[in-house]
């Protein structure tokens, strides 16, 4: 059965292009104006954080709720559906220094309350899926926190969330670095391993981004895998990478195809998306982007993974298993760098 496959992404994807040495260089699109995007670039899912849907996570509840009911209700008018909401804890004055694993018991209850208000959140706009990039769990320098109690809080946190609400569950994103110079969960099968620990561990997945698992030396599409066989793999944020440095969120594809090629492989010979999970797309624009074109690295992106899934499908995998068990893996090289060069 081959899958039809759904796009997401998220309202942070079509941005001003401020980076760290540098201010805004294009007007921000009005939220109103990102949501009609979604319909025209061919996309259904919309990725939030709990300040994505609401003016402000520090409002009263009751501001919140009424927030989240307008969201919810512009999300119908447009046929788009909520894939997930993510607390964002790490912009907070009190979560400086973290907020999971921060040592300020303030900064740590805060965090607490916060999450579960993000899944009230998701439950109005109509998500079960929670998502955890643990930005600044991890340390600046090695000496700032204990590292086996910020193990302990993680879990400790997964615990309060999975008895909180029982219908959600819990994708964790890891990344290695960045804003941190050491995360405590820098791969996908650190988090994976903590989720047996966990209260409910068949509520606890992983959304693999792409530009994460190349920061960590690994390959994306051997990361995907892992999580595959364990029916773990509940989102993906493709995009692209150019090596080890800043975490780019490059256009899915530009920098390395057969990279690209050998993670819609594995995604689309395992069935992912057709348990409605969706493919996420975790680009930005290029800085020198004008405003009317800084929405294009979306329409790459998405335009890269379906011709990917044409050559994955037209892929000659008899040929493959042949030399596979011949060992000829030079001729597989020419077989797959001909496939992509349409040759
Ligand atoms: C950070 C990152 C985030 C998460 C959602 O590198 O990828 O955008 O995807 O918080
Ligand atoms: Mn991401």
């Amino acid at each position: 059965m081959s899958t039809t496959y759904r796009f997401s992404f998220g309202p942070w994807n079509i941005h001003s292009g401020s980076d760290p040495f540098g201010p805004e260089v294009r007007e921000e699109f009005s939220f109103a104006e990102k949501l009609e995007f979604y319909k025209q670039l061919g996309f259904d899912g919309v990725q939030f954080h709990d300040d994505d849907v609401v003016s402000s996570a520090d409002d009263p509840w009751a501001k919140q709720e009424s927030d989240a009911k307008n969201m919810r209700k512009l999300l119908d008018e447009r046929g788009l559906i909520a894939e997930f909401v993510a607390p964002r804890l790490w912009e907070h004055p009190l979560t400086i220094d973290g907020a999971i694993t921060a040592n300020s018991p303030e900064a740590r209850k805060y965090a607490l309350e916060r999450s579960k208000r993000a899944i009230d959140i998701s439950q109005i706009v109509g998500t079960n899926n929670i998502v955890l990039w643990p930005a600044r769990e991890g340390t600046y320098m090695r000496e700032a926190k204990d590292p086996v109690a910020s193990v302990a809080r993680l879990v400790e946190w997964l615990n309060v969330m999975l008895e909180y609400n029982k219908d959600i569950r819990i994708l964790g994103e890891m990344k290695p670095n960045e804003p941190m110079d050491q995360a405590y969960l820098p791969t996908t099968g650190h988090f994976l391993g903590l989720a047996s620990l966990t209260i409910d561990p068949s509520r606890v997945g992983t959304l693999i981004e792409s530009a994460h698992a190349i920061l960590a030396g690994l390959d994306p599409s051997d990361e995907m895998a892992y999580a595959l066989y364990q029916k773990k793999l509940w989102s993906v944020h493709l995009n692209d990478q150019n090596g080890l440095k800043f975490d780019e969120d490059k256009s899915f594809g530009v920098v390395d195809i057969r990279r690209a090629f050998n993670q819609v492989w594995v995604l689309e010979r395992n069935g992912y998306g057709q348990n409605g999970e969706f493919i996420g797309l975790d680009v930005k624009a290029l800085r020198t982007q004008v405003k009317e074109k800084s929405t294009n690295h979306l329409r790459n992106s998405h335009e890269i993974f379906l011709r990917l899934v044409d050559l994955v499908r037209s892929l000659d995998v008899d040929k493959v298993e042949q030399l596979r068990s011949s060992r000829d893996y030079e001729e597989l090289d020419m077989l797959i760098v001909n496939h992509l060069l349409g040759g």
